[in-house]
């Protein structure tokens, strides 16, 4: 009888511990898939952000008059704590009543959820992961918690749900404590480098982007966005987890066919006279219609200018750009010699480059689809010849060459929706990069071309805006879209896939106009 007393209590403080470390559980898994996914802002970081920003500046500033220049890890360290508190907890309220304790874990989740939602930099990756942790936190709570709760068989000592327990509880904790320790060492890595890029001052351009013209943005809700917005820019890479460089120890060599080799540090690249240009980049995976595509605002220093330092050998025609994680592409020499403005680019749109996009220096070139040229984590340049060397994709069935396609895509209305009878406004976007966008035209049920309203363009290198309202009659309409570039050459009408140098043929969709 004495003993009844003492078995509670040890079975409440085996589900705090329970509690503890299935948070520990949901909360390093959701921070290690971070770094395959959404280096720059896990949930982790969201909180400290949040609460940052939360805490009135007298607090801040004793906190780093306490902690100095550890005030982000004690942050951390006391984060941590406070879940680990409400994970107890929880993990005891679970004991007393199923699924209380995992309810306590949904509000960990939300608070995540909303701490990620106001941060500048959310990505949908990064409002997954919250819900990742705290989804896995109940599911190893709920497990553990009725291992523990399951009927002893009598008064002699732990029968075998009870062992398991131990077992699992055991064998998680191991786990919690290795994947801890990785995380730390891992993502405490993204984040000084996060915090390097974050305190970065970029420099003025000494040639500004060009103004963008009026009415170049038609207003059109739906139309891709002008210029997109950091967190909206499609992400394509071989990357397993995104390449975390340290801008301070970044260099760039230019090696191969040129008369001397070159070095450059960041500090060196950012001395240079910089250029800002908005240019449009787009993958040659993105299908007719696709939204593998952005246009941005670079900043950076003209790639022909560290060639000319250089000095290519006369029978150079390419240059294989690599990244810090092996990647390569083939550049035709010509492209970065030319007129056009291709980049070693250290900004976008006024930030220094995201890590997803390429931090701290990455190439843009204009008129080329990003395999052949947008090297992320950029941190060579060989001079050389397309006899001699080949780039990442090129034996794996996608041309060494890759030129952009001109295209045009419907935004508005969407494929399929319904539309009430009458004037229906369509808009979209047309691009070409390099020549412009001298006209588009639609048409309807494969009836005669319409010309559409044409915004101007920023510059020959972006896309364009464009829009047409047209009296429909009830029933279901077949929409095509077709542009034609400045130099009269029309976006070609086959329909072929993306392999092996870029996707051809009009954007369809269907509306069905309402009677
Ligand atoms: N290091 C590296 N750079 C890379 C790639 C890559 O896989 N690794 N993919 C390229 C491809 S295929 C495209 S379309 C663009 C995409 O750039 P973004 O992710 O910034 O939109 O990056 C290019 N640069
Ligand atoms: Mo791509």
């Amino acid at each position: 009888m004495n003993g009844s007393h003492e078995p509670g209590l040890h079975r409440r403080r085996w589900a705090a511990a329970a509690g503890v470390v299935a948070a520990g559980t949901g909360l390093v898994a959701s921070e290690l898939i971070a770094g395959f996914v959404s280096p720059s802002l896990s949930t982790m970081t969201a909180l400290g952000g949040a609460v940052i920003d939360a805490v009135p500046p007298g607090v801040k500033d004793w906190a780093v008059s306490l902690f100095g220049t550890a005030d982000k890890l004690a942050l951390l360290a006391g984060m941590a704590l406070g879940i680990a508190v409400f994970a107890a907890a929880a993990g005891v309220l679970e004991l007393r009543r199923r699924f209380a304790g995992a309810g306590i874990f949904a509000v960990f989740g939300v608070v995540g959820l909303a701490a990620v939602l106001t941060r500048a930099q959310v990505t949908a990756a990064a409002v997954v992961l919250p819900l990742l942790a705290a989804g896995i936190g109940i599911a190893v709570l709920l497990k553990l918690v009725s291992r523990l709760a399951a009927p002893q068989n009598g008064e002699a000592g732990p029968g075998p749900a009870r062992r398991g327990f131990f077992q699992l509880l055991g064998g998680t904790a191991a786990g919690v404590l290795v994947g801890g320790a990785v995380v730390t060492v891992w993502r405490g890595g993204a984040a000084g480098v996060n915090e390097v890029r974050r305190t970065l001052r970029l420099p003025v351009p000494q040639s500004p982007a060009p103004p963008i013209p009026a009415g170049a943005d038609i207003g059109l809700a739906g139309v891709g966005p002008l210029v997109t917005p950091n967190p909206d820019f499609y992400r394509i890479d071989t990357a397993l987890s995104v390449p975390v460089l340290d801008s301070r120890e970044w260099r760039l060599k230019v090696t191969g066919r040129v008369e001397r080799e070159v070095e450059l540090t960041f500090d060196d690249l950012m001395s240079k006279p910089l250029i800002e240009r908005h240019v449009t980049i787009a993958c040659v995976s993105n299908e007719v219609g696709g939204d593998l595509i952005g246009n941005a605002r670079w900043l950076g220093w003209p790639v022909r200018e560290l060639l000319a330092m250089a000095g290519p050998a006369p029978d150079a025609d390419m240059v294989l750009s690599r990244s810090a994680d092996g990647f390569t592409a083939s550049t035709p020499l010509e492209v970065l010699t030319d007129r056009r403005d291709a980049l070693l680019a250290v900004g976008m749109n006024g930030e220094p480059l995201p890590l997803e996009h390429g931090f701290p220096v990455r190439m843009i070139v204009p008129g080329l689809y990003g395999y052949v040229s947008a090297t992320k984590w950029l941190t060579q340049l060989k001079v050389t010849r397309f006899a001699d060397d080949v780039a990442y994709w090129t034996p794996r069935g996608w041309s060494e060459r890759g030129p952009i396609k001109i295209s045009s895509r419907v935004d508005v209305p969407r494929n399929g929706a319904s539309v009430p009878a009458g004037n229906v406004v369509f808009g979209g976007v047309a691009w070409a990069q390099h020549t412009g966008i001298g006209k588009v035209e639609l048409r309807v049920d494969r009836g005669s071309w319409q010309p559409a309203k044409l915004a101007p363009g920023i510059s020959v290198d972006t896309w364009y805006q464009w829009q047409l309202g047209l009296d429909l009659q009830p029933g279901q309409h077949e929409i095509q879209v077709r542009a034609t570039d400045l130099k009269g050459t029309e976006q070609a009408e086959e329909h072929r896939s993306v392999a092996p140098d870029g996707a051809t043929g009009f954007h369809t969709i269907r509306v069905d106009v309402k009677t």
